[in-house]
């Protein structure tokens, strides 16, 4: 199955973020954003796993989440992959979060199961430009938008089934939760 690995804002983070980006989300054709109950900080993406590394991994996930404290984040302004994705910044305990992505991913490695090696880069995928698109308006509208602090601390294994989910959307169903920091 499909599957990632992510933390998650709680819901009044999320729904700021649904508030700031209301207008944009009527607005544009071209963009497909996605829905604000499955906006999450995806740590890796592990792709198709099978059972028996999911099962490995889900032992490697729970190790590496007790061994990390949660951290305290915030959500502002917004930024862009190229034409493609639109995304909102993540503040705060970024180093942390960056200590807990490579730990998802070297346990991912470990039960051989192949992760990007491209650094992490913290941020929250807002919405998915359906060809090239100019992204730059999105970005300075959002500009000033300045999420409240909120504690990442729960690490959560994802399946995402494609098109599944509303509107031809990815269906997310957290299949394991950890508290950080607690073994
Ligand atoms: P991102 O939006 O933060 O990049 C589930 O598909 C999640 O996995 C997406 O939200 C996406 O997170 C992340 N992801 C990373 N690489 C991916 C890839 N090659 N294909 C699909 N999803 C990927």
């Amino acid at each position: 199955m499909r599957l990632f690995v992510a933390v998650t804002p709680p819901p009044d983070a999320i729904d700021e973020l649904r508030s700031a980006t209301a207008a944009l989300r009527t607005g544009s054709e071209q963009l497909r954003w996605s829905a604000p109950e499955q906006w999450h900080l995806t740590l890796a993406f592990l792709g198709e796993v099978d059972d028996r590394a999911r099962q490995d991994v889900v032992e490697r996930l729970g190790r590496a989440a007790a061994r990390h404290g949660p951290c305290t984040l915030s959500l502002a302004g917004a930024g862009r992959f190229g034409q493609r994705v639109l995304w909102t910044r993540v503040h705060g305990d970024v180093d942390r979060l960056r200590r807990l992505a490579a730990s998802v991913r070297a346990a991912a490695r470990r039960s051989r199961i192949a992760v990007e090696d491209r650094p992490y880069r913290p941020h929250l995928t807002l919405a998915r430009a359906r060809g090239d698109a100019d992204l730059r308006p999105a970005v300075a509208a959002l500009s000033g938008f300045a999420g409240r602090e909120w504690t990442a601390d729960e690490l959560h294994l994802v399946h995402s089934r494609l098109g599944a989910g509303p509107d031809g959307r990815a269906h997310h169903e957290l299949l394991r939760s950890w508290s950080l920091g607690r073994s």
